[in-house]
């Protein structure tokens, strides 16, 4: 990805438009201070069980950093009068993250792959997480540019992204492999055979996408006299459109799982080989941060059987779900965020065990 240099906004500006985003999140109990500094450097909006939005809590946890916390309700939800956008679809909030774009020099997104990432899929501009720096004057949005950028302007006490080339290249490595895969498949697709999330989310799912695009179609029409918004809001309601299409195909389902499998198999070889070795006492990288919080989701929808027949992935699991990071911000958070899930019992205990 070419990145363009960065752009600057006066604090003025970053804080009128923060409180903006603020004043749509319903509820100010999810509005909080994180760390023990009254006014802090950084300004999170994220969700609690947003995958995305774990990694960099993680490594805001993992670095000791104080934040303002904006846990946003990312679901439209149906009311009396019709379906509620949810709070990252306000035009507050997708301003700034049309600011972040303008740092990342690319296009919108323009279709619906199951996955994520931003280099692969282009820029979502209704999602979640966002990172203000009030410090620097700047507003970042993608997870993985966020955590990057966390670990470069914070090296203490855990640096995440070591200075040797070549172990960092293979940390890198496997971060882009996390970055991509197809978690929105999982999380939102029908599997024709072996569909394990909890039913509440299964019933969630079956109009997840008309919730959606309805909010989405509404928004444009009330901003029409914005022509960036409006870009923003259509963008989404194509890739949306597109998950609506697939989330009941079984082939594209059954190719998002097998993509899944062979991923983990290859990492079973490198946790094997040592190319990408286990975290000890004195190492932790990103790559641990992002893999963690992935196996988290996954034993949450049931696919915990994944590694079973894979010994060193299932090891690797077994050290990154006790870390306290993860155990907080993944474990945690999904526990209380998302609907109870039959798959979660062993992650509870170790989550009991590790941060009660
Ligand atoms: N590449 C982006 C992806 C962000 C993303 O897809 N966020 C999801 C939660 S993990 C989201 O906000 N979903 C709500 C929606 O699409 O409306 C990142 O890593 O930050």
């Amino acid at each position: 990805m070419h990145v363009v240099p960065y752009v600057m906004v006066s604090n003025d500006r970053l804080m009128k438009m923060a409180a903006a985003a603020r004043a749509a999140i319903v509820d100010p109990v999810r509005i909080t201070l994180v760390g023990s500094d009254p006014n802090p450097r950084f300004e999170l909006f994220h969700a609690a069980s947003s995958l995305c939005s774990q990694k960099v809590r993680t490594v805001l946890f993992e670095k000791g950093l104080s934040y303002r916390s904006n846990d946003m309700i990312i679901l439209c939800a149906m009311g009396v009068d019709g379906v509620i956008p949810a709070e990252h679809y306000s035009p507050s909030y997708v301003r700034l993250r049309l600011i972040a774009c303008r740092e990342l020099n690319q296009d919108f997104v323009t279709r619906y792959s199951g996955r994520t990432s931003v280099e692969t899929e282009g820029f979502d501009p209704c999602v979640v997480p966002l990172l203000i720096d009030y410090e620097a004057g700047r507003v970042i949005a993608d997870s993985k540019r966020i955590c990057c950028y966390l670990d470069a302007v914070s090296r203490e006490p855990v640096q995440l992204l070591c200075d040797e080339a070549h172990a960092r290249a293979e940390v890198m490595r496997q971060v882009d492999i996390v970055d991509r895969i197809p978690n929105g498949a999982l999380l939102y697709g029908f599997h024709p055979d072996a569909d394990r999330r909890p039913d509440i989310l299964k019933s969630v799912m079956e109009t997840v996408y008309d919730c959606k695009i309805i909010a989405l179609e509404a928004l444009a029409a009330a901003n029409a006299g914005e022509p960036a918004l409006v870009a923003a809001y259509r963008a989404k309601i194509v890739k949306e459109s597109g998950g609506k299409q697939v989330c009941h195909d079984a082939e594209f389902q059954r190719a998002a799982r097998k993509h899944v499998g062979n991923l983990l198999t290859e990492l079973d070889h490198a946790l094997a080989a040592e190319s990408f070795p286990y975290p000890d006492d004195n190492s932790f990288s990103l790559g641990d941060v992002v893999w963690g919080v992935n196996f988290v989701r996954m034993a949450y929808l049931g696919l915990a059987s994944m590694w079973d027949e894979l010994p060193n992935v299932a090891r690797y699991v077994d050290v990154l779900t006790k870390r306290p990071s993860l155990c907080k911000e993944a474990i945690q958070a999904s526990i209380y965020s998302l609907p109870p899930s039959d798959y979660l019992d062993a992650l509870t205990s170790i989550w009991a065990e590790v941060v009660e």
